[in-house]
């Protein structure tokens, strides 16, 4: 397959932007390989500088699950254009999406649109700070919110339950504050408020783990985080940038039945434009400037081109059936793949949460990021190269999802399992 181009944009990229990307996943780094620079999509394809056509199990990291270029979604950000990309004043669209969001999650009674997921993370720890008084927060190693100081930390060794930076740049007393715990691990969290008791504002948690691979709750975990966080005024965030609107219309919190007192959302909601969203209780959403003391802002926050693309977007996943329709594309490519590694006799660890999937190179169960981070990283490298080589474009990193868009054919489908069988032949 030829990548000259894309060869050439990315030594051009790198003279101008650190590493040659505005995002690192981007750079390909992790499975060892030069990054695709991609021209354009459409539907379940997107299609490289060089001429050639992918199956794309990106999505741009979750947004495009109705799939790229959806006739909606072009027609409504043409047509808000026309009128104004963004005024810095307050827009009815703002308020349509706002609702169509509260009447789709109802944890979420008001809801405050931000820019990037980063933010929509950091301005609800910083509200969930604010009401409690508290300053502690609770993460869990393997899952990643955005890359603002409060989570970039990781846990600190040993008996020091404070956490220590994860990245140059982020003060030691910054990180100190967030404890990290294990990820389907309530012992892990009850042993970290037992040391900080009255001190933790809020335990923020991904309801469906997708950033160490998808790692599904265990029966019983979130319904757990939910008790603890209750009998001790903890503010429980469930961080749906990547499972809310994905899992289900009302996201993780309505497939697993459990309710949170804030959720973050962003990706899906922007229909491929920078939105990221907050939202909880009134009375904790209050507390927000300027109705409440809890100081948070943005430029283009609510702008009428990304609010256009989200309301077109959710129209698209309100319809009947839309979810049934796409749990049955996205179990038909898993339980291929799982099938194709069986048959070749390479033991991969599958999982699956509606339409977020993972191949875990690991020959046992994957259910927190110390087992996730025993999978055999070079053999995915292989694998992903090989996948690319027939056609199929999934996350360059053993750690990340793969999402599967209404878009997805059953030509789309048949051609990624043949292609998984092929490579798992070749690395088995
Ligand atoms: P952004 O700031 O990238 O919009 O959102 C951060 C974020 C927050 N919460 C969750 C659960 C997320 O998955 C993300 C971002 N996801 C990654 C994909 N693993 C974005 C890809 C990238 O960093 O380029």
């Amino acid at each position: 397959m030829n990548h000259e181009r894309s060869s050439l944009l990315f030594q051009q990229a790198k003279a101008a932007i650190p590493g040659g990307v505005n995002s690192p996943v981007r750079a390909f780094k992790s499975v060892g390989a030069d990054p695709l620079f991609i021209k354009k999509a459409s539907g379940s394809h997107i299609y490289d500088e060089d001429g050639n056509t992918f199956i794309d199990y990106v999505g741009s990291w979750g947004p495009m699950i109705v799939g790229h270029c959806h006739p909606d979604i072009i027609i409504a950000v043409q047509d808000t254009m026309t009128s104004g990309a963004s005024f810095g004043a307050p827009t009815e669209r703002e308020t349509v999406l706002a609702n169509l969001v509260i009447d789709a999650v109802p944890s979420i009674e008001m809801v405050r649109m931000v820019s990037s997921g980063t933010e929509a993370t950091m301005s609800a720890i910083r509200l969930a700070r604010g009401c409690t008084g508290r300053d502690k927060i609770i993460k869990f190693s393997g899952c990643y919110h955005g890359h603002s100081d409060s989570l970039l930390v990781k846990a600190g060794s040993g008996a020091a339950t404070f956490g220590v930076p994860d990245s140059p740049g982020v003060p030691a007393d910054f990180a100190k504050h967030t404890l990290t715990a294990e990820f389907n691990s309530l012992e892990s969290v009850s042993a970290l408020i037992s040391t900080n008791k009255d001190a933790i504002a809020c335990i923020i948690v991904e309801p469906v783990a997708g950033n160490m691979g998808t790692v599904p709750p265990r029966e019983g975990f979130l319904e757990g985080l939910r008790d603890i966080c209750t009998n001790e005024g903890i503010i429980l965030i469930f961080d749906e940038v990547m499972s809310g609107f994905r899992v289900s219309y009302g996201g993780a919190q309505e497939l697993y039945g459990v309710t949170p007192d804030m959720t973050t959302l962003g990706k899906i909601i922007g229909g491929g434009l920078p939105v990221g969203a907050f939202g909880g209780k009134r009375e904790i959403m209050e507390k927000l400037s300027p109705s409440g003391g809890v100081y948070q802002a943005g430029t283009l926050s609510g702008n009428p081109l990304a609010m256009s693309a989200g309301i077109a977007t959710l129209n698209i996943l309100k319809q009947p059936g839309f979810y049934k329709t796409l749990e049955e594309k996205s179990r038909a490519v898993a339980e291929g793949i799982a099938n194709a590694a069986k048959k070749a006799g390479y033991p991969i660890y599958s999982t699956r949460v509606g339409s977020m999937f993972c191949a875990f190179f690991s020959k046992s169960e994957v259910y927190d990021w110390p087992s996730a981070s025993q999978c055999d990283t070079k053999a995915f490298a292989s694998y992903f190269l090989g996948m690319l080589d027939e056609g199929v474009y999934l996350a360059p990193s053993q750690f990340e999802t793969a999402f599967v868009s209404a878009t997805h054919t059953s030509i789309d489908i048949d051609k990624t399992i043949e292609a998984a069988a092929k490579c798992f032949k070749m690395i088995a």
